[in-house]
């Protein structure tokens, strides 16, 4: 037999268990809407039907359970369950009417960094849920409809053609109206920084968010310069105005230190987090010295570092050793700003994919556009200058607003446009200010 007839046979099957466990039933009922309706669906008996009740346990998959109001002891949630932000959640309903009770389902789901893309239903009144569903970016998939229902329970006899008739006509008179708008891409919910911040585990992400939410800066300056002098007084300078001091330690002629001390003291005094850009790209036994050991001992000081995966995991696992203790945090290299650069297609998807699996010390990534739904993961994003387009070098600008709401970067990285001007702090507060009203032009469109 077809898989296909099988299924139909199946679902024949189910409805006509369905209608003898009066689940459907025939009459004269006033909906919740306070619409008169002759047909009425009550699949609450269904807990005694183990079909829908053991779709999770059946697939292996973990269930949520989104409450219809937070309940208002313990721990005030509305959705119930164990999940990691950016996940993917499907939704099972019973009935579909106008679709808004799955859509209210995907709101508050969405709210706490899941991503609803689909639906299931068992059963479908065809009054337009589905097509308000298709315009707000969720496909519904029923397993029957009224229509199909029908046919089956008269095929066999169990109502007579006149209650069919009633319940098409009503169907028909019915049918919630299709919106005006011609259907849009779903625009998702915009989490701000502050939201995040709550949504991650990490400390150090947690106080990234933090601090760019009350400083209003999403600006990080890369302090390129090669004397502890230079570097500390543009970190005074700049100090006010950033959420991030971006260093490469390896180009500092006197580093020691006492450097190190101060410029922790100025990172305490303007709040703002060190990040070590050291690119570690070697096996994990070798970054771990790297990270710990020698000249500049980066994990006693640096908050956050970054890593190519071009080596595979291995140098993950090794940095994690000498950092997670440290609750130190690590950014990975998926995209670079440079011309010609090879960290494109298949090696950024696999960069994603490691980040996923490191999410106890990979917060985010160093890349050119949004590469992950996941809240928690933030993206920083090299290359930016208000004026001027490259360096003759290889490296490739881009405007703040373009960074932030066309790539959709969380934090831009500014070197030469601030440490070259000369007011790097006016020019700091430059470059906040764009990106910030940047970031808070994506929250509200
Ligand atoms: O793809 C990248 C990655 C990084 S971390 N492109 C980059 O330019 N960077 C770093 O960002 C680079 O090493 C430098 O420190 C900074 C950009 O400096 P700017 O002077 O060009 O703004």
């Amino acid at each position: 037999m077809r898989q296909a007839d099988k299924m139909s046979d199946r679902v024949e099957k189910l409805m006509l268990d369905l209608f003898d466990i009066e689940a459907v039933k025939f009459g004269d009922f006033t909906l919740k809407s306070g619409i008169q309706s002759p047909i009425y669906f009550d699949l609450r008996v269904i807990v005694s039907y183990p079909v829908i009740m053991l779709m999770s346990a059946h697939h292996d998959v973990p269930m949520l359970i989104r409450r219809k109001e937070a309940k208002d002891y313990g721990t005030k949630k509305m959705i119930e369950g164990k999940f990691e932000p950016g996940s993917s959640c499907l939704i099972v309903e019973d009935v579909v009417t106008s679709g808004s009770s799955v859509k209210e389902t995907a709101e508050s789901l969405e709210s706490v960094g899941l991503v609803v893309t689909d639906a299931v239903v068992l059963l479908d009144r065809e009054q337009g849920g589905k097509q308000k569903l298709k315009e707000a970016g969720i496909a519904l998939q029923s397993i029957c409809g009224t229509s199909q229902l029908l046919r089956i329970l008269r095929k066999h006899e169990k109502i007579p053609e006149s209650v069919a008739e009633q319940v098409r006509d009503f169907v028909r008179n019915n049918t919630f109206p299709p919106s005006q708008e011609p259907p849009v891409k779903k625009s998702r919910k915009i989490l701000s920084y502050r939201e995040r911040g709550d949504l991650c585990q990490h400390p150090v992400a947690k106080q990234l968010f933090g601090i760019m939410e009350s400083k209003k800066s999403n600006l990080a300056v890369s302090a390129d310069l090669c004397t502890t002098a230079q570097i500390l007084k543009l970190a005074d300078e700049v100090g006010p105005h950033i959420c991030m001091l971006k260093t490469h330690v390896d180009i500092i002629n006197d580093f020691s230190a006492e450097f190190v001390q101060s410029l922790t003291e100025l990172a305490n005094r303007h709040e703002f987090l060190i990040f070590e850009d050291r690119k570690f790209a070697d096996i994990g036994s070798t970054v771990q010295h790297q990270y710990r050991d020698g000249l500049f001992q980066i994990a006693d000081w640096a908050h956050l570092i970054n890593a190519h995966s071009l080596p595979g995991a291995g140098v993950l696992e090794g940095l994690k050793q000498v950092g997670l203790g440290k609750q130190r945090a690590c950014l990975l290299i998926a995209e670079m700003s440079s011309q010609g650069n090879l960290a494109t297609g298949e090696y950024t998807k696999a960069t994603v994919k490691m980040a996923e699996e490191h999410q106890d010390f990979v917060v985010g990534f160093i890349s050119q556009s949004q590469l992950s739904d996941n809240p928690a993961f933030i993206h920083m994003t090299p290359g930016v200058q208000l004026s001027g387009s490259g360096d003759g070098l290889g490296q490739q600008y881009v405007s703040p607003w373009d960074a932030v709401v066309t790539r959709r970067a969380d934090v831009i990285i500014v070197g030469r446009g601030v440490y070259k001007d000369p007011d790097p702090a006016t020019a700091a507060r430059s470059y906040q200010t764009a990106a910030f009203q940047a970031y808070q032009h994506r929250l509200t469109n």
